[in-house]
């Protein structure tokens, strides 16, 4: 049967089960990639597995996120990485030399590569025809181990795209319509492949933005064909051997079909609080702004930088405008100082950050009360920006740049400014800031500061759990309200106590002492419950505030795995209404939660309170199943 290009990096790396969408497979990993917010976690688990050498054909470790360093605990925490890495065989990519996904574009990416990264955004390597997956740091550290991945087999989705976009229109601009049209939750139990005559229009970075964003709508991955774009790119990366072609089988058929048309796009922008609050960028302009932030792993290229310099380039910022910039890597930074686009950015009082995520994960930059921020980033959640009423919009750097010089919302195209930027046929090439692992890892020691505390680690499932209903919470609640980041707390990512006490701090300041006070309880959640990031630190550190189950209609897919990887129950309403029927506050009791599990999916929870009896479903594979029982992986791995 013809295939699509996911299906066949899927077979060549099957390990058990069928291709069946919905039924759970796993897949031998080549590469990983971890970063420093999520990487500490991953490597404490790693070496409790006590395996001395990674086995995978490459493991990588970036510094990009945590790179504030006000007080001891990052920089504790980059030396512990830097000296794990060094032992173990993995490569370390220093601070400074940018962020994760932009730098394995660059560097390490192969077409028809599987790539497993804690980080939600991994997909990135999609556009360069990879199957690059965001999982938790525990799948990581297993994968680095030379264990499979487990995932549900997904459905595949295909975009087909025509045409070619338009000057001042942006690879941003096809992933924000692509959100419109699936939503944030559209892309759950799905892989996303581009194909059509449209595609050959895009560059590689073009493409790694796409790919990143459709983390956005909640999909397993996206994917791009690897063809002659793909190839030289490589070839200006000095990677030409790297290459390998990866196109869809002639006449397949996709499980959904989408259609755009590239050349009838226009400069979009998603509005708070939600990647998928999609408007035309002409509909807000003249709306006055605040701030604007250019950068982060879904537009900080040097194609996506030389843009924003050229219109920028005789021009200053509008004075009621703060306007940043971080590059992507050492790379594009390197190049944007040789073309003197740099200079031009500098001129028009644009603000350089390092290369690294800074604003995007709320270190630094929060923006004024209730001010309005652009940014070219991927995620606009509330209070992610670190200013709690902070309003942030998520835009092409044609737009933000645009917008900056203007001091309000200005669609581009009605700019007076002719752009054109060509895609380098040499990158600059210097790996001096990725260190190798040393060859015999025996004699290096693992440095570890007093910032690493032990992590908790769940108990076998009990027979029955009664305990109250912690919290209630909305639809599409992510993984930002359960553990937020930013720069006051993204330092304690290796200490669940301390972190313990800002869980669900978004939605509910007084949770985490209600969880003490009644030792544990549940959570109550909507739709699409967990969205967002990878930081299995939002299951963590419920488990370590007692939480045994989280009750909701439906999960995403990362912040699910990390759950049971904890040994939390994820359980979904039988009916969707049943939502309705219970309170915070109500007593709740799994009577035969054990014995229910062990039969099948049928799980019932009566609220004592209410005097009434609810279905719930667990849906779970058979290993999962008993993930769950023995009170998660870490212990299912020790009994097995
Ligand atoms: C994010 O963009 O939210 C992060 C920070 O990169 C996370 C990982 C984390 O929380 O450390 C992600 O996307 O997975
Ligand atoms: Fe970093 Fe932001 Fe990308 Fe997350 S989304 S990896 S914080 S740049």
């Amino acid at each position: 049967m013809a295939q699509t290009i996911s299906q066949k990096i899927i077979k060549n790396h099957l390990v058990s089960g069928e291709m069946i969408p919905g039924s759970e497979i796993s897949i031998k990993i080549d590469q990983t990639l971890t970063q420093d917010a999520t990487g500490t976690m991953a490597y404490l688990q790693f070496e409790a597995m006590g395996i001395d050498r990674v086995k995978t054909e490459r493991s990588v470790a970036y510094i990009d996120h945590n790179t504030l360093q006000s007080g001891f605990m990052n920089a504790d925490d980059h030396r512990y990485i830097q000296t794990v890495c060094k032992k173990h065989g993995i490569y370390y990519s220093r601070p400074g030399n940018g962020i994760c996904h932009q730098v394995h574009l660059e560097r390490f990416g192969i077409p028809g590569k599987t790539l497993l990264g804690s980080d939600s955004h991994t997909p990135t390597g999609g556009g360069l025809g990879m199957l690059a997956i965001g999982a938790g740091g525990l799948d990581v550290a297993v994968a680095m181990g030379g264990g499979a991945f487990y995932l549900t087999m997904p459905k595949i989705v295909g975009i087909k795209l025509t045409g070619k976009l338009r000057k001042m229109v942006s690879a941003k601009d096809v992933i924000l319509k692509v959100l419109q049209i699936m939503s944030v939750k559209g892309g759950v139990g799905k892989i996303v492949e581009y194909y059509g005559e449209g595609v050959k229009t895009l560059s590689v970075p073009e493409r790694a933005t796409i790919t990143n964003m459709g983390a956005e709508l909640g999909a397993t991955t996206s994917v791009f064909p690897s063809d002659d774009v793909t190839k030289a790119f490589l070839a200006a990366q000095g990677r030409e051997n790297d290459f390998v072609e990866m196109l869809p089988d002639e006449g397949v058929v996709y499980d959904e079909n989408i259609e755009i048309d590239l050349s009838t796009l226009v400069p979009l922008a998603a509005c708070p609080h939600s990647p998928d609050k999609v408007v035309a960028v002409s509909e807000l302009a003249g709306m006055k702004i605040d701030q604007v932030c250019a950068g982060s792993c879904t537009n900080s290229s040097y194609t996506d930088m030389m843009k924003i310099a050229q219109i920028l380039k005789g021009n200053t910022v509008a004075d009621n405008v703060s306007m940043t910039v971080s590059p992507g890597s050492k790379q594009v930074f390197g190049m944007m100082a040789d073309s003197g686009a740099l200079a031009s950015m500098i001129e028009a009082g644009a603000r350089i950050l390092e290369c690294a995520c800074g604003p995007c994960i709320g270190m630094g930059q929060s923006p004024n009360s209730a001010g309005i921020s652009l940014r070219t980033f991927n995620r606009n959640f509330e209070g992610r920006s670190g200013t709690a009423d902070g309003q942030i919009y998520l835009v092409s750097p044609e737009t933000a740049a645009a917008s900056a010089i203007k001091g309000c919302f200005c669609d581009p195209m009605t700019l007076d400014v002719d752009i054109s930027v060509e895609n380098p046929e040499k990158f600059t090439i210097n790996d001096n800031m990725i260190i190798a692992p040393a060859e015999e890892g025996n004699d290096v020691l693992v440095l570890r500061g007093p910032n690493i505390k032990p992590f908790p680690v769940g108990e076998a499932l009990p027979a029955s759990i009664e305990k109250p209903a912690l919290l209630k919470v909305g639809d599409n609640i992510t993984t930002d309200h359960i553990m937020p980041a930013g720069a006051k707390i993204l330092p304690y990512r290796s200490n669940i106590p301390h972190l313990s006490q800002y869980c669900f701090e978004v939605c509910d300041k007084a949770f985490p002492n209600r969880a003490k006070l009644s030792a544990g309880g549940f959570i109550i959640g909507g739709e699409n419950y967990g969205q967002g990031s990878s930081r299995e630190h939002a299951a963590l550190v419920p488990l370590w505030l007692g939480v045994k189950a989280v009750i909701a209609k439906s999960f995403a897919r990362i912040h699910k795995a990390n759950l049971i990887n904890s040994g939390i129950l994820p359980l979904t309403f039988k009916n969707p209404q049943d939502y309705d029927l219970i309170d915070e506050g109500d007593v709740l009791c799994l009577k035969d939660v054990r014995k229910e599990l062990e039969a099948g999916e049928q799980i019932f929870i009566y609220d004592k309170t209410k005097n009434i009896k609810i279905e719930l479903v667990c849906d779970r594979s058979e290993r999962q199943a008993h993930i769950l029982l023995a009170g998660g992986l870490l212990n299912y791995t020790k009994n097995n």
